[in-house]
C-alpha cells in the first residue's frame, strides 16, 4: 500500500488525497509536521514540504508530480484531460490554486486563523486577515466565476486536476469558517459546494472538521 507523508489540514496532502480516493487508490497517512521536518523526511522531500509520497521502493515529493505519477500508475478514471488544450488548460487552474490562491490563503488567512493560534500559540493578526479577504481574493473569486460556464467543472465535462487543486484550496477557507458569497459569485458558490459535496472531499472535510473543529 503507498503512503502518504504530511499533515490532513494542509490542503497540497488534501490534494494528493482526494486524488488517490478519486482513483480508489487505498493508502496509508503517516503523519508529518512540516515546520522543522526530520532529516530522514528531507530525503524523501528535500524542500522539507508536505506532502511526500512512496511507493514501494520509489519516493516523491510535490503535489502535482505525486499527482502526475499517480495518472500514469492508475490512469482509470482519467483525472487530466485527454485534449492538449483542455490537459493545459487543467494545469492551469492547478498552478492558479497551487501558486495563486494559496499565497493568500495559506499565510494571510489560514495560518493566521488556524496554524497560527493552535500550533506556534501566535495570535491573529486581524488586519492581514481582512485585507486578504477583501482586497486579495476578490480578484481571484472574479477570475474563477469568469472562467466557470454552466457546466459542473472548470475543465471539460468530468472532474479533472483543476477541480480538485482548487477545491483543496477553499476546504481551507472553509476550516476559517469562510465561504463565498453565493450574491457576489453564485457560479463559484455553487462550484465549490458541489466539489465539497463529492465522497472525496468531503470524507477528508468531515475528518478534518471532527480533529480540528472550525477557527470561525
Ligand atoms: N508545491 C508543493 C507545496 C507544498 C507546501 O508548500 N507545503 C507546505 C504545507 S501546506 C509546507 O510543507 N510548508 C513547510 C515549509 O515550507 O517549510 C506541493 O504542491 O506539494
Amino acid at each position: 500500500m503507498p503512503t502518504v507523508f504530511g499533515a490532513s489540514a494542509s490542503p497540497f496532502v488534501r490534494k494528493v488525497r482526494v486524488f488517490l480516493a478519486e482513483k480508489g487508490i487505498p493508502y496509508d497517512l503517516e503523519p508529518v509536521f512540516p515546520f522543522g521536518a526530520d532529516p530522514e523526511f528531507k530525503k524523501m522531500s528535500p524542500l522539507g514540504k508536505i506532502p511526500a509520497f512512496r511507493d514501494g521502493e520509489r519516493t516523491l515529493a510535490d503535489s502535482s508530480v505525486i499527482c502526475a505519477y499517480l495518472e500514469r500508475t492508475h490512469p482509470t478514471p482519467p483525472l487530466y484531460p485527454s485534449d492538449a488544450y483542455e490537459h493545459a488548460r487543467a494545469l492551469w487552474f492547478e498552478e492558479h490554486a497551487d501558486g495563486g490562491l494559496v499565497t493568500v490563503i495559506g499565510p494571510k488567512i489560514f495560518f493566521q486563523k488556524f496554524v497560527g493560534p493552535r500550533f506556534f500559540n501566535r495570535p491573529t493578526d486581524e488586519a492581514m486577515v481582512r485585507k486578504a479577504i477583501d482586497e486579495e481574493l476578490p480578484p481571484m473569486f472574479e477570475y474563477l466565476e469568469s472562467e466557470l460556464g454552466a457546466g459542473e467543472y472548470l475543465v471539460g465535462r468530468t472532474l479533472s486536476i483543476a477541480d480538485i487543486g482548487v477545491g483543496t484550496q477553499f476546504v481551507n477557507l472553509r476550516h476559517c469558517g469562510i465561504g463565498v458569497d453565493a450574491r457576489r459569485w453564485p457560479k463559484l458558490a455553487a462550484y465549490v459546494d458541489q466539489v465539497h459535496a463529492r465522497p472525496s472531499f468531503k470524507t477528508l472535510i468531515d475528518e478534518e472538521t471532527a480533529q480540528y473543529g472550525t477557527a470561525a
